[in-house]
């Protein structure tokens, strides 16, 4: 897809190989995401495996919470040029301590659902995050489409080249 109109130029993620790669629990809106931003196409389905698209990598929520799987995302990682770490705004997370350490690409934080969320569930989805290792966050909802376009014009800026 070519997104000109936005960037301002010719460029498109796939064009120059960069996949965006979503991680977080379940649920947290990883996929509607992808799917806001343009890079992903049809119906927002359970993910159930680890699937690489054009310029996308989306990976099922349970590999957060089975420490067995924390390998299969540091692994893939390598093949990301960014990495969105995404939560829900409105739930209570736990994530592993630091995690974001070590994973092979830049990583940019995302609360995402801000169109269901409090201020105070908002600061705490910043702590939260910032415990798992993130150190730069965004706000976004699909819903309302609050953060979306800023998110868009950082896929370029923040990834780096594959
Ligand atoms: N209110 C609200 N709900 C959302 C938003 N984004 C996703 N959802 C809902 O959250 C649920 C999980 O979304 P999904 O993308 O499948 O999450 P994933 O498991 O992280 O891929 C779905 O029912 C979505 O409709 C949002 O911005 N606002
Ligand atoms: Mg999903």
């Amino acid at each position: 897809m070519n997104r000109d109109g936005e960037a301002g130029c010719a460029r498109s993620l796939a064009g120059e190989g960069r996949r965006i790669m979503v991680v977080g629990p379940s649920g947290a809106g990883k996929s509607t995401l992808l799917k806001s931003l343009g890079l992903m196409d049809g119906q927002v389905k359970k993910t159930e495996a680890l699937v690489y698209l054009d310029e996308a990598i989306d990976t099922p929520g349970e590999m957060l919470s089975v420490p067995r799987y924390y390998n299969a995302i540091i692994l893939n990682s390598v093949r990301a040029s960014l990495i969105l770490f995404v939560i829900d705004a409105g739930r209570k997370t736990r994530l592993p301590a630091r995690i974001a350490l070590a994973l092979k690409a830049p990583v940019l934080g995302v609360i995402a659902k801000t169109d269901a969320a409090s201020p105070a569930e908002l600061a705490e989805a910043e702590a939260t995050l910032e415990g798992a290792g993130v150190k730069e966050v965004v706000r976004v909802s699909a819903k309302s489409g609050e953060g979306i376009e800023e998110l868009q014009s950082r896929l370029f800026s923040q990834s780096r080249p594959a």
